[in-house]
């Protein structure tokens, strides 16, 4: 594992307050706020480790705000984040793909400044089979143009520029989490001997080619044209295919090795499945801030504004090359 240039073993607590001194208006509570967020997800991994012993695993019975199953996982993982950053006081409003409405919280400060986003358990169809899952963050300011009022959506559906932080933790062959606050992206390897996130990369850079393509092919005839034409071109160019079905660990490998992730409209899901909030804008800013694009085959994800919280995106993303390829080809399908 590769230490810190400057100081050896870094934690990501440390590398976090080191980017605040960056900025010399921080007040620290933005630290305090992801060290919350970091909180949770150990714990959430702890739970995912031993998930086949403590009788966590399978359904709750109940469907969530978009129609899908809730597994047991999903439930523990929403109360844990819930739980974690309900009680930093510096949290405005909590956001999560297994909840209805926006959660505001009250706490003794006043009111929090911080919208934070998060779909707790990606992947949930890879739960129950121990294949890679994860979690997946984005922090937005509250907007100051908004009267209390007019309620919290209105500060939750601000387009992906705005935001300040994003990234993921993927519960893979070992723990990693990956974070950006616009200044490139930063990736840490749970140590478990010490239950702390070390640094082991700084500054990740995408490939900018990657002849790997990630898709759920199974859905190809309901694929718009070019998509469709695209994948048939690959094939006959030495392309890889792989999909694991979590997006997560699908844009993991793709920021690390290069290529392209596609989840298009299909009959099934024409607006896509991906959801723009939670999904798809804390991926597209990780992904621009490597050096690659996001888009849902038209526009930017970051310059799409949302008209609901659980608005579903189309999405490409990956090394910058390979979306502007996908892009050529929809443009003559
Ligand atoms: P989830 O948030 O309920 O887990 O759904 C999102 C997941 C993504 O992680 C993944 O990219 C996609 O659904 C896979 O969908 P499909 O099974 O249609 O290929
Ligand atoms: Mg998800």
């Amino acid at each position: 594992m590769a230490s810190h240039p400057k100081h050896g073993l870094v934690t990501v607590a440390q590398h976090i307050i080191e980017q605040q001194r960056n900025h010399p208006t921080a007040t620290g509570q933005f630290s305090w706020l992801l060290s919350g967020i970091t909180l949770a997800t150990k714990i959430i991994e702890s739970h995912v480790r031993r998930a086949g012993i403590t009788n966590v695993l399978g359904e709750t019975g109940e469907s969530n705000v978009q129609g899908e199953l809730v597994q047991k996982l999903d439930l523990i993982a929403n109360e844990t984040i819930m739980r974690c950053l309900g009680y930093r006081g510096n949290i405005g409003i909590l956001v999560s793909e297994e909840e209805d409405e926006p959660r505001i919280i009250k706490n003794t400060s006043g009111s929090g400044n911080y919208v934070v986003l998060f779909d707790p358990l990606d992947g949930s169809s890879n739960i129950d089979v121990n294949v890679s899952i994860g979690t997946i963050f984005s922090i937005l300011h509250k907007r100051e143009d908004v009267w209390p009022s007019d309620g919290p959506e209105k500060h939750v559906l601000q387009p992906g520029i705005r935001q300040l932080a994003a990234g993921y933790v993927v519960y893979g062959s070992s723990t990693v989490l990956a974070y950006t606050t616009g200044d490139g992206v930063h990736m840490f390897t749970l140590n478990p001997d010490i239950g702390a996130f070390v640094l082991h990369q700084e500054g990740v850079i995408m490939p900018d080619v990657g002849k790997t393509y990630s898709i759920n092919e199974a859905y190809r005839a309901s694929f718009p044209q070019g998509i469709q034409d695209y994948l048939e071109w690959a094939k006959t160019d030495n392309y890889s295919q792989r999909y694991i079905g979590s997006l997560v660990a699908d844009f993991h490998r793709t920021l690390l090795r290069g290529g392209v992730f596609l989840y298009p409209p299909t009959k099934k899901s024409p607006e896509g499945k991906l959801r723009l909030l939670y999904e798809a804008n804390p991926m597209a800013f990780l992904a621009e801030q490597a050096g690659g694009a996001a888009t849902d085959g038209q526009h930017r994800i970051m310059e799409k504004t949302p008209q609901h919280m659980h608005e579903r995106t189309p999405l490409i993303i990956g090394s910058k090359s390979e979306v502007e390829r996908v892009h050529q080809f929809l443009e003559k399908g």
